[in-house]
């Protein structure tokens, strides 16, 4: 529906005129007037519709430029910096042969010069060099569409890492002159890595770490821009029995996409957006700076999960996004039962408002414990629920229960530590002993930590008092002190 409603409000856009061509044009017919048209653009994941041109057009394309803040995750933005008010930026339709006349234009209320650099422009810096547009202005160029393709764009005003880090990055199709298959649904589906000075997930305005960028160390790698710009009621759909096409293009600046959807084999793929397609492939390589084209038929309805197969992307920084099929089972292809929730997690549907309230009111020295359970709750299931249960219960013989645990509720303290720090080697819990290995979770900050003990403190039958992000600070910095308590 969504799709219906940007392109009928494209369509009242465009523009049909008639100029009379040329002659010189390469790829025009020498006495027929070359048709000029207003490039129809589309945020993601939408993708514009074939261009359907028997002939090359004379394409006019405006793009602007916009510095904005957005949402990146649950109670965490971010200053973008936009092509077309998006991460990625519009989506660019036309065909091979076509000249292009680029239009860009930079908001009065950005504080950055910008420019664009199109891989898909033969030409010196790709257009960057004529494009440069300081704010309240715009540039203009022209080129012709010399090569069918899938190509990325971005900014390529320095310092261009931290541009494109903030989100300056899109693709064009070139589409070959005979146009591409038909198919039932095309989506537009880009990477990125993302630097903040806070860790994943820490609440609130989140500024660029320049430093972790040069480092290579993302705080998120995602698809579209934000954690969930695909998943929950965003998660991209289709019918069972229909042929999808995703424009997957990776807009570093740094990290390579090992592109692979769970549960689907791709059946085709046009690799590095080029022309050549591989056939029944499971994990596709999208280097920074490029693209792929994906194709495969949707045969078994539930969840596909899309993700960067380099895993800890995917489950610790994000890049997961959701491709929802409907339809009848065929059992002859597939048994049943849907995707686990567990091996999500809260990742599939990051339902963390709870987090995002108890966040702010502990920012304004308002928080309650009720406030603290809510968000607890909430993490625990997307942190420990896959080991100790959601019920608290644990796993007779390898997972300790933290119900009713007597080792928990001993020493407040202890506790912290081993979430903290993990633990390994034996350790009795209501006279049971466990010997195995819980790996740290430092990963959460001192406000998550808090909230999940708080959570499993009261919860299951345990009372205790409410855990405080001071309490958890204290901890942390006494490292060395507590791992060595906990191992007792
Ligand atoms: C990957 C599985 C795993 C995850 C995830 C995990 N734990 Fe554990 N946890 C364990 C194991 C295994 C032990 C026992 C370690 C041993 O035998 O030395 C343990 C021990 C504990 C203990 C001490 C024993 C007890 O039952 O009181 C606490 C408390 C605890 N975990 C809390 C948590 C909390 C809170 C989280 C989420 C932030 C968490 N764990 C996440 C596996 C896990
Ligand atoms: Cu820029």
């Amino acid at each position: 529906m969504r799709f219906i409603k940007a392109v009928l409000s494209c369509t009242l856009l465009v523009g049909m005129s008639v100029a009379h061509a040329a002659p010189k044009d390469p790829g025009a017919q020498s006495a027929s007037p070359i048709p000029v048209i207003q490039a129809v653009l589309t945020s993601p994941p939408w993708v514009p519709p074939p261009t359907q041109r028997k002939q090359p057009a004379k394409v006019v394309v405006e793009l602007e430029v916009i510095e904005k803040e957005m949402p990146i995750s649950e109670g965490v933005s971010y200053t973008f910096w936009t092509f077309g008010g998006t991460v990625p930026g519009s989506f660019i339709r036309v065909r091979q042969g076509d000249t292009v006349e680029f239009h860009l234009k930079n908001h009065p209320s950005s504080k950055m010069p910008h420019n664009i650099d199109l891989h898909g422009v033969t030409g010196p810096g790709g257009g960057a060099a004529s494009s440069f547009t300081a704010p309240g202005h715009q540039s203009r160029f022209t080129f012709k569409a010399l090569n069918e393709g899938i190509y990325v764009y971005h900014c390529a005003t320095a310092p261009v890492g931290m541009h494109v880090a903030n989100g300056m990055y899109g693709l064009i199709l070139v589409e070959p002159p005979q146009g591409l298959p038909k198919v039932d649904k095309e989506y537009y589906v880009m990477q990125g890595d993302f630097y903040t000075t806070g860790k994943y997930r820490e609440k609130g305005l989140q500024p660029f770490d320049m430093e972790k960028a040069i480092d290579e160390k993302a705080t998120y790698v995602l698809f579209n821009g934000a954690e969930g710009a695909l998943t929950g009621e965003k998660a991209i759909t289709a019918k069972v029995g229909e042929t999808v096409r995703l424009y997957v293009g990776n807009g570093g600046p740094n990290l390579v996409s090992s592109f692979h959807v769970i549960g689907a084999i791709f059946d085709e793929v046009r690799y590095e957006g080029g022309t050549n397609v591989q056939k029944n492939v499971q994990t596709t390589l999208i280097p920074a700076g490029g693209a792929a084209v994906v194709t495969f038929k949707a045969k078994v309805p539930g969840s596909y999960v899309l993700v960067d197969h380099s895993l800890t992307r995917a489950f610790n920084k994000g890049a997961l996004a959701i491709l929802k099929i409907n339809g009848e089972e065929d059992k002859s292809i597939y048994s049943g039962k849907e995707v686990d929730e567990v091996y999500l997690g809260d990742r599939a549907q990051p339902s963390l408002a709870a987090v995002t309230t108890a966040t702010q009111a502990a920012a304004a020295g308002t928080l309650t414990k009720d406030e603290q359970i809510k968000a607890g709750q909430q993490l625990f299931a997307g942190t420990c629920s896959v080991c100790h249960q959601g019920n608290g219960a644990g796993l007779p013989g390898i997972f300790p229960p933290l119900a009713k645990s007597d080792f928990l509720l001993g020493d407040l303290r202890r506790t912290i530590g081993v979430v903290l720090n993990g633990m390994s080697g034996k350790v009795t819990v209501n006279g049971t002993e466990y010997n195995s290995v819980m790996p740290p979770m430092n990963q959460l900050n001192d406000d998550e930590v808090a909230n999940i003990l708080t959570y499993v403190t009261n919860s299951w039958g345990n009372t205790g008092n409410p855990v405080s992000a001071a309490d958890v600070k204290k901890v942390r910095a006494a490292k060395g002190v507590a791992k060595a308590e906990s191992a007792h």
